[in-house]
């Protein structure tokens, strides 16, 4: 999980930017279970709060407010033993990337042959605890496992930071201390519960705690002890953690015996402005548009749909359904909801992506993002605040210089089209 900025989940951190990421316009997966405040420069506000002098101060303020929430002091005093600050936490929590990945290096990335192999072996070990937990929660086995793989290479990147510590740094130094605070305290909460000894409650940088990444607060919400043994341990028990997923995946809007959506063809003269998330049509209207199945034949199916283009008209489009949102609620980014859904699909035979991404399209460092951003903006296409993110808006304003003059009006930013602005004055 990524810790939500935006939403509350997971920690969002990373940030990687991805170019494909329609729902934040930027930072790329790497939690799970998240939704925190995001990550991004434009969101982020400097902490404005008072903090006190020093860290000892400021840790007896938080002992009172822990010990006021019901926290055990002996809970506490154990938990901040040995604490420390961490100069490489708040070194992560500043780095802002400067060049986003394309989507399709994200997947390569994600959804590996080694990954996808490993996923059918877990598919296979798990299948009992997994046929178990579909029955009762209708979410299907190849995702729980997709999830795990995605978030943590099936409990192999976990992360080794002291969830303490990490939390700590970020509450008392971080740029979105008040998120980090409620998330420390809701450690504690954990702690406290017996669920697991300080000492295990190892994670990411970010406080994403293991093979679910979840941040304290969606673990508090959503973990459950699976195995009976009377802690909550999605560290090491295999039940608890695929139960944990289940739970989190089902309470975050996943639909039962339905599908993420499908891999579609788009006719020539496709309206490609209707290509965005947030754009919702009964599949009836898709179809008089011209979507088909890559097969052919006509799309089956009712409710609503969106159709999504990640890398403009020469790239794959996929029509997504409402579960591929509920996956996007563990971590909100069209990206990491693709690699999730390509794994499941991958480890049970279905092929991935079969469309062609434009490969030889470099992405845009954030200096090139910002001024694609100003040249739109001085040719009146309105594409928002020059921040570097390439957001709705932004794809909106390059959507009306491409009809403009003449182009497939995608959306698509590309150096190309940067290159053309350039040339313009
Ligand atoms: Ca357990």
């Amino acid at each position: 999980m990524r810790v939500p900025f935006r939403h509350p989940a997971r920690l969002l951190l990373a940030t990687l930017l991805m170019a494909g990421c329609q729902s934040t316009g930027a930072t790329a997966p790497v939690t799970a279970g998240a939704t925190a405040p995001a990550a991004t420069a434009a969101t982020v506000q400097p902490v404005a709060q008072q903090q006190p002098a020093s860290f000892p101060e400021w840790l007896a303020a938080l002992r009172t407010e822990a010990l006021s929430q019901g926290i055990r002091p002996q809970t506490f005093d154990r938990a901040f033993q040995r604490v420390k600050l961490s100069e490489r936490v708040v070194e992560l929590d500043s780095a802002q990337p400067e060049f986003t990945r394309q989507v399709w290096q994200y997947l390569d990335s994600a959804v590996n042959e080694k990954r996808v192999q490993d996923g059918r072996q877990k598919l296979q070990e798990q299948a009992a605890l997994l046929s178990r937990i579909t029955r009762r929660t209708g979410v299907p086995g190849e995702i729980l496992v997709a999830f795990w793989g995605v978030e943590s290479d099936f409990g192999k990147s976990t992360g080794n930071f002291s969830v303490i510590d990490a939390l700590t740094t970020l509450a008392f130094e971080g740029r979105r201390a008040a998120y980090f605070r409620s998330e420390l305290l809701a450690a504690l909460r954990i702690l406290d519960s017996g669920d697991i000894a300080p000492e295990r409650m190892t994670g990411s940088w970010a406080g994403a705690m293991g093979q679910t990444q979840f941040m304290p607060t969606v673990f508090l919400r959503n973990a459950v002890d699976e195995d009976n043994d009377g802690h909550r341990d999605i560290w090491g028990s295999m039940p608890d953690v695929l139960a944990s997923t289940a739970k989190f995946v089902l309470a975050n809007g996943w639909r039962p015996g339905e599908s993420w959506g499908q891999e579609v063809q788009l006719p020539d003269g496709f309206p490609y402005d209707q290509a965005e998330l947030s754009i919702t049509k009964p599949l009836s209207e898709w179809r008089r548009l011209g979507v088909r199945p890559l097969d052919g034949g006509e799309l089956g199916g009712e409710g609503t749909a969106s159709v999504l283009v990640l890398a403009g008209h020469r790239g794959p489009a996929f029509l997504v359904r409402d579960n591929f949102r509920a996956i996007m609620r563990y971590n909100p980014s069209t990206s990491y909801s693709l690699a999730v859904a390509m794994l499941a699909d991958r480890m049970t035979g279905k092929p991935g992506v079969r469309g062609s991404w434009p490969r030889e399209e470099q992405a845009l460092s954030k200096d090139e993002r910002i001024d694609l951003q100003q040249r739109l903006a001085s040719l009146g296409m309105e594409p928002g605040t020059a921040d570097g993110i390439v957001g709705a808006n932004t794809r909106n304003a390059v959507r009306r210089f491409q009809a403009s003059v003449g182009e497939i009006p995608d959306g698509f930013a590309t150096k190309s089209l940067l290159e053309r602005l350039r040339q313009r004055s």
